[in-house]
Parts: C-alpha cells; structure tokens; sequence
C-alpha cells in the first residue's frame, strides 16, 4: 500500500521504497531530450507508477556535471504542470529543486517531498519546507554542477560528509522541520571521483547509523560507466545491481531510472530478507 501523504511512515519500511525519476529537462545527459515536454514526462511517470514506484521525484533542471543552471520561471513551466497532473495520481510527488519558489509553488499544487540536492541552502528554502509541512531530502555536494567534477578532494570523505549532513540535520530542525521528516544522502557523483562515491557505497552503514533514512541516487551515473567500460547511456544492470548494494547497506529510499528491474531486484531482497 501506498505511504505519505505529507506523514513520512514510508520512511519506516523495511525494505527501500522505489523513487522514480522522471526529468523535465531538455538538457538532461540521461533521457531529458526523450521527456521533455509536460506531456511526455506525464505518459512517462504513469509507465513508473505502472512499474511499481513508489515515490516520483519530478525535475525541471539538470544537476548532471558541467550543467548549467535555469532561472525560477524555466524550471517552473518545466515541472509545474507535470506536478498538477501527477497530483491526483496517488503517488507521493517529490521535486527535485534548490529554488524557494518553485519548493513554494509545487507543494501548493500537491508535492510532499522536496529532494534538494543544495540541501536547503538557498535563502528561504528552509522556510518554504516548513511551511510546507513536507518532507525533505538533504544531499552532500562539494561545489556547484558547473564545475564539481573538476578536481574533489576530501581528507575523510565519509567524516567530512557526515559532519556536512549532521550540520543541515541541525539547521533544519532549527527552523522547525521535524527529524520525521528528514532523508539524508550522501549524494554519488557530486562532487566526488570514483574512489569516494565506491567508499560512500561500501561504508553505507556510516550514514544510516545517523538515525535518519538515506536516500541514494546510483542510477546511470557515470561512476557504473567508469566500473564497467560500458559507454550506453542507459546502464540497467550496473544501476541495478548498485541499488542493491545500496539496500543491503541500509538505504531506505532508492532514486532510479528503471523502476521494474530495480523492483525486481529488491522482490528477490525481500525474498530472502524475510525468511531470516
Ligand atoms: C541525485 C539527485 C542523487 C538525490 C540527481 C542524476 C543527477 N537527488 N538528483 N540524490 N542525482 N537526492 O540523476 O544523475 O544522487 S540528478
């Protein structure tokens, strides 16, 4: 059965929850030429809802390395309307945002989660969650879209994130978000080389022992091309396999682009979980 409607008891599940990505972005490297317009992304979130996801995380601005940003009105005629027709579908609706205003206008129009990979920095973001009264999803970057990929350095990177995720967890319960409502992630391939994202994945449990459910985002990400050589743009079964790595390491939220195989996965988890 379906979870949230702005109560977060999804986070609880036992086995991760699916989130779908559906992109709204022209400029997006992974399939925004395919699902550009309302429509299309629309047709394509009810092929995920299909697949069994269980969250749809909507976005309306390519974060991929060496992207580059779009203003508040751009990326609202991008994702607002996809939201409105999303809303009645019930599926809990995430946005995948930094902008207070379009944080603002799509919780308005139905949105539970905010997914901010500029984990409610930008002036006001805090506010416009707590008004909100939805949950948010904190994610580590080291520097910005346009450049973050250039050269990361890190002493400790799993220190260092952790304190960077502790540090928002406070300011975001400071301005009066509930810990109930918070996700944590780590967020591969922002600001990461190769090295640190497979760290972050091997020693996954340092994050969930926060306290906090973690979300992880692996899908397609260029860290699996580098693994395994493959150049495709779509990379199902490393995707897949890392999701898996990812659940069996405590993640309770899975962002992925091929819900049904990612499903499938996590059947077989299930499976063998639930007869321990
Ligand atoms: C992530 C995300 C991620 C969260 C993107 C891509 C780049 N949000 N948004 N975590 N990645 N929370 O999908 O390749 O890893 S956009």
């Amino acid at each position: 059965m379906l979870p949230l409607q702005k109560t977060p008891e999804f986070l609880s599940y036992s086995t991760p929850l699916v989130m779908g990505i559906v992109n709204v972005t022209p400029d997006s490297f992974s399939d925004g030429g395919l699902y550009a317009s309302t429509n299309d992304a629309v047709l394509h979130a009810a092929r995920l809802i299909e697949e069994g996801a269980d969250i749809l995380d909507i976005g309306g601005e390519s974060t991929r390395p060496g992207s580059t940003p779009v203003c508040v009105e751009e990326e609202l005629r991008r994702v607002l309307p996809v939201v409105q027709a999303l809303a009645n579908r019930n599926i809990p609706i995430s946005v995948d945002t930094s902008k207070p205003e379009v944080m603002r206008a799509t919780i308005k129009a139905g949105a539970t989660m905010i997914n901010d990979i500029n984990a409610l920095k930008s002036p006001g973001a805090l506010e416009a969650v707590a008004d909100g009264e939805v949950t948010v999803c904190i994610v580590h970057m080291q520097g910005k879209p346009q450049y973050m990929q250039s050269d990361p350095q890190y002493e400790d990177v799993i220190t260092e994130i952790k304190d960077f995720l502790q540090q928002r967890i406070d300011a975001v319960q400071a301005a009066g978000i509930p810990r109930e409502r918070i996700t944590i992630d780590p967020g591969f391939g922002f600001g990461k080389t190769l090295k640190h994202n497979i760290k972050l994945l091997r020693y996954l449990e340092q994050f969930t022992d926060m306290g906090i459910p973690v979300l992880v985002g692996l899908s397609r990400k260029s860290m699996l091309r580098e693994i395994t050589g493959n150049k495709e743009r779509i990379q199902i079964h490393s995707s897949v396999s890392a999701a898996l790595l990812a659940a069996i390491n405590g993640a309770k939220i899975l962002r992925v682009h091929d819900v049904k195989a990612t499903k499938d996965a996590l059947a077989v988890y299930n499976a063998v979980t639930s007869q321990m």
